[in-house]
């Protein structure tokens, strides 16, 4: 139903409806529903970095999902497999020789971490909130509000309107819920905890067979679904629930976390701990503190004290009153989230539910969509990274049980690194933090797993890591055997650089771009036909070059990321003035003799240094890990390297639009970087489209993984500014299918910060913001003009300047 037909049919609806039919090329920030979530992927996600929380809006039963984001299985364990070292040159020797199924099982054996699993991510349990004689509704609607970062429950039940507000404060560090009854009802609940279970992933019915029919008295049972962890469960105090539990052992590795979860209950009425239960009667208003942690200090400590942690949270918490909380949210929110806006159109479908617009999205115009993904994917990472906490995960925080997908843990062979590709553009540099912090834990076990599985000096990482930071490789060598999954970390580490030059910040990176280059110059082999230096095990992610085999030497993902790597590490090393010129002579050295990119003999660009792809083509293949120098790197580009660029179409062509969520949102980016604007906007409908966006607008792999969101965001950026090359490009893969817009506060790299305009598919104003005095490239179009900003650092182009 349209929101100005809901908003007629029950007058008082809420706002974000009434907002939305008024909205020409206005800014729409708003998720909405017109009925409670049923499926998990149809609730909408609240978090402040560490804390997760998943609001089914349901009126008999409200269901709020925890996650905390140290809850792994698991604990402190050293994965690296002793034979490894030993094993090495007779692996090497074995790929030389071209036998590549011998090395395939011998890596198997003597390489693969063990356990060979990684700890999964866990989730944190349900509140379930049994209402006493609330079974029906009217003028019933949901919201996820992204510029408060709010989710609102509305409805009415007879002559009781009730409103119920659900966010996650950073700066209080609890989830608060709030549930008001206004008019002539009250609020009469019990509140439970359910413990974590089984989940059913990978479920893409948007509800559940019960909920048919009857979405405001559905109940869940209160223990179901493989429950592993039973929590102990009390009244702590008079209006408290504390649950204390226990993290889940994990292919062998006990689980050395306990976790706390307390719900401070707050307001009128009759509030009452009743042993595992509390229980509210007859209240207008009550705002529910929930708190969550575990006894994490680090992947080597856990030591920490839960139970103290969620006990002074909330206690502080509730010594604020409801508005200041919700205030202090808001402003923190806003403090990161409205540094940006983006308008790529009128949209006529503002005034339709969420669900109903990604329904509709392959086969109509929405631009409005589109804009909403681009807000919605920085809303996900800001409230999934926050400095001070975990790097967003497979999920973010977000995971409903304990077998999550992937173990929703951190895949680093592209996934985790997508996660991040548009928090530079998207100005949110800050949510980068985690990832910088978890960087240093792997340069510290990854030296390990250099120093006993392959004798080098500095730190390496495989494809995949955890809580714990195993860097060794893992699950089996065609995904496992690949070195590079620090490398490529570091990428993210260089663009922050890059894009807000900063001198305490390339100090404190150095040490982590020097090892990551030791470890190469150590450990890297010279190629049997006389090519030059390559790595040797690995593979390209996650392809196979022969029937079930994919390990092999020197595939081009590897030559590109520690060409870039290397590239990287001698700027630093002469920006931080590195008194070693021989590292520095090493690095050139070993630079120079890394093997170039090939085109094969179907004019592709060679996913290996042999023409395996060129021989048969592996159509399909979600990775398209050799296309790493085209996006995100920049090494093969359509000004320097027009060549490797066309090599790189014919790949992409055979590849195909359409793959998994985060391989389609790559494939979009790709378009975007390379200019053909259309070709990259019929991919995104796709990525848009129901098959590849759940209800909630959370990514379908399927199942649910958060790159997608991440990457599409990317991908939407970059068709609307570049940045590479020494130059920021304008308009560069601008479809028709968006004449008009606006990207205001969009970032790049040198430090700048834009606003543009454009009407009829021109650019019509350009506003740019940098170092005092500072010179900036633009180019538009054919046109390549040199800025000079002024000594605010600031410029304005518009009229004549921009003809
Ligand atoms: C890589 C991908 C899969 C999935 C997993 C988490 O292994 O190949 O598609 O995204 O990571």
């Amino acid at each position: 139903m349209a929101s100005m037909g809901l908003a007629m049919a029950y007058p008082g609806l809420a706002q974000a409806t009434v907002v939305a039919k008024s909205n020409g090329n206005r800014e729409s920030l708003s998720l909405w529903y017109d009925k409670p979530a049923g499926a998990w992927v149809e609730a909408l996600p609240v978090g402040n970095g560490r804390l997760g929380a998943m609001v089914f809006g349901r009126v008999a039963q409200e269901r709020v999902q925890l996650n905390e984001d140290t809850l792994f299985a698991g604990g402190p364990h050293d994965p690296n497999n002793p034979e490894f070292l030993a094993a090495l040159p007779k692996i090497r020797a074995l790929i030389d020789e071209e036998k590549y199924k011998e090395a395939t099982d011998l890596a198997s054996e003597s390489m693969i971490a063990r356990p060979r699993r990684q700890m999964p991510y866990g989730a944190a349990g349900d509140l379930l909130l049994d209402f006493d004689g609330l079974a029906g509704a009217s003028a019933y609607q949901r919201s996820l509000d992204l510029d408060t970062a709010i989710v609102t429950t509305r409805f009415a039940d007879g002559k009781t309107q009730h409103v119920r507000e659900a966010f996650a404060s950073a700066p209080d560090q609890v989830i608060v819920i709030r549930l008001a009854a206004k008019g002539a009802g009250t609020l009469s609940f019990d509140v439970a905890y359910r413990q974590p279970g089984k989940a059913k992933y990978g479920d893409t019915s948007t509800a559940p067979a019960a909920m048919v029919g009857a979405p405001w008295d559905f109940k869940e049972p209160r223990n179901s679904g493989e429950a592993q962890v039973e929590p102990a469960i009390r009244a702590d105090g008079s209006h408290a629930l504390l649950i204390e539990g226990h993290n889940q052992e994990s292919s062998g590795i006990p689980g050395a976390l306990r976790y706390a979860v307390r719900v401070l209950a707050l307001g009128d009425g009759k509030i009452v701990a009743d042993g595992d239960r509390l229980r509210v009667r007859g209240a207008k208003t009550i705002t529910l503190l929930v708190a969550a942690a575990t006894s994490y200090v680090n992947y080597a400590d856990v030591s920490g004290d839960p139970v103290r942690a969620v006990r002074d949270h909330t206690e502080a918490a509730s010594r604020k009153p409801y508005d200041r909380l919700r205030s202090d949210h808001v402003k923190a929110h806003r403090a990161l989230f409205n540094r940006l806006s983006i308008r790529l159109g009128a949209s006529a479908f503002d005034a339709q539910p969420t669900n109903e617009r990604i329904a509709g999205a392959e086969t109509r115009v929405d631009p409005g969509l589109a804009a909403l993904y681009v807000q919605y994917g920085r809303y996900l990472l800001l409230s999934s990274s926050r400095p001070g906490s975990q790097p967003a995960n497979l999920q973010g925080v977000w995971n409903e049980g304990t077998n999550p997908p992937w173990g929703s843990k951190y895949t680093i062979n592209i996934n985790t690194e997508m996660n991040y590709w548009h928090a530079e553009a998207a100005n949110l540099g800050e949510c980068v933090e985690p990832l910088l912090r978890m960087i240093e834990d792997l340069a510290v076990t990854g030296a390990v797993t250099a120093r006993k599985s392959y004798g080098a000096r500095g730190w390496v990482a495989h494809h995949n890591t955890d809580l714990w930071r195993g860097t060794a490789p893992i699950d089996g060598p065609n995904s496992g055997m690949w070195p590079c999954g620090g490398a490529w970390l570091c990428k993210t580490l260089w663009d922050h650089y890059e894009y807000q030059p900063d001198d305490a910040y390339l100090r404190r990176i150095y040490p982590l771009l020097k090892g990551a280059s030791l470890f190469f110059v150590d450990t890297l082999v010279e190629d049997p036909k006389g090519r030059g230096l390559v790595t040797s095990p690995s593979i390209s992610p996650e392809n196979t070059h022969h029937k079930g085999v994919a390990i092999c030497a020197g595939p081009a993902m590897d030559r590109q990321i520690v060409r870039d790597l290397f590239t990287w590490t001698l700027a630093a090393h002469a920006l931080v003035k590195d008194p070693d010129p021989e590292f520095a002579k090493t690095i050139a050295d070993t630079r120079a003799r890394l093997p170039a990119d090939r085109i094969g003999a179907q004019g592709q660009l060679q996913e290996w240094l042999e023409d395996w792809d060129g021989q048969a083509p592996a159509p399909n293949h979600r990775h398209v890990s050799h296309l790493y120098g085209v996006y995100p790197s920049e090494q093969i580009n359509v000004r320097d390297t027009p060549a490797l660029v066309e090599a790189a179409k014919v790949t992409l062509n055979t590849r195909g639009d359409k793959s998994t969520g985060w391989a389609t949102a790559w494939r979009l980016a790709l378009w975007a970087r390379m200019g053909d604007g259309e070709r990259a906007y019929s991919i995104l409908t796709g990525l848009l489209g129901p098959t590849r966006t759940y209800p909630n607008m959370f990514d379908a792999h399927p199942p649910f993984q958060i790159d997608g969101n991440f990457g599409g965001t990317a991908g939407i950026l970059e068709m609307i500014v570049q940045s590479w090359g020494g130059e920021i490009r304008i308009l560069p893969a601008l479809p028709k299918a968006w004449p008009d817009g606006s990207l205001h506060g969009v970032r790049a790299r040198g430090g700048i910060e834009l606003d543009l305009d454009w009407a009829n598919g021109r650019l019509q104003r350009l506003s740019l913001r940098g170092k005092p005095h500072g010179k900036v490239n633009v180019r538009y179009g054919d046109k390549l003009t040199s800025i000079a900003l002024d000594e605010k650092g600031r410029a304005r182009l518009d009229g004549a300047q921009r003809a």
